[in-house]
């Protein structure tokens, strides 16, 4: 590919102007952890939590994303890191935009995940381990996938025939295995003791 032609062009207004006017500082919660481990329904909850007390956001979840702009992507190694690439690069226009973007993806590799965290700002990006152990997640197993997975009528599976790294150095672990009300506290509270929110907006 030849990009020699393509420059970048910044614009008159800027992600500083546009965050002033909502009157808050965008950046990205990024949630990794296996299928099953609880990061969708986390990620929902803080959603609410910051929507009720009057924040911009924006949820991005792998199963949303991948039935839209990445059905083109299946779960080879090629695939998820594409699927990571383009998820990255979208949260990135989102907080430039403005917002705080909460990404919800397995992300199982420590390499994306670090590429996503590059693509910002170092005080844009919280990654949150949301550490639910297998046996736990394969006991749940919410849409059955484990199960084909272990059957092998499905390949490539995460935890089962497809590799996980754990986060080395994430801003928060959280116990999948807490309570919804627990976790949420947990993340809110680092976001408030770390300057991510803004005071002026009312707290519950
Ligand atoms: S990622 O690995 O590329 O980050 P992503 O979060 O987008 O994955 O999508 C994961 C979701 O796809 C799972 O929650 C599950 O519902 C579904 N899925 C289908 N096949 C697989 C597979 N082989 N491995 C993991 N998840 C799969």
């Amino acid at each position: 590919l030849n990009r020699q032609n393509i420059k970048w062009h910044d614009f008159t207004i800027s992600k500083a102007q546009r965050s002033t006017l909502k009157n808050q500082k965008p950046f990205i919660i990024w949630l990794t952890g296996l299928s099953g481990s609880g990061k969708s329904t986390i990620a929902n909850q803080i959603d609410k939590t910051l929507h009720q007390r009057g924040f911009h956001t924006y949820l991005c979840d792998g199963d949303n994303i991948r039935s839209g702009i990445n059905s083109d992507l299946g779960f080879s190694d090629e695939d998820r890191q594409e699927n990571i690439r383009r998820i990255a690069q979208i949260a990135k226009l989102f907080v430039d935009s403005g917002l705080i973007v909460i990404c919800a993806f397995i992300s199982p590799f420590v390499r994306d995940r670090q590429l996503a965290r590059d693509l910002v700002l170092s005080d844009e990006f919280v990654e949150v381990f949301v550490d639910t152990p297998l046996e736990v997640c394969v006991q749940r197993d919410p849409k059955n996938l484990y199960q084909k997975a272990k059957k092998g009528d499905i390949g490539n599976f995460t935890g089962i025939s497809s590799i996980y790294d754990k986060p080395v150095n994430p801003e928060i672990i959280v116990d999948g295995q807490n309570e919804l009300e627990i976790t949420t506290r947990q993340i809110i509270s680092y976001l408030q003791k770390h300057q991510f929110l803004k005071q002026t907006h009312e707290a519950d």
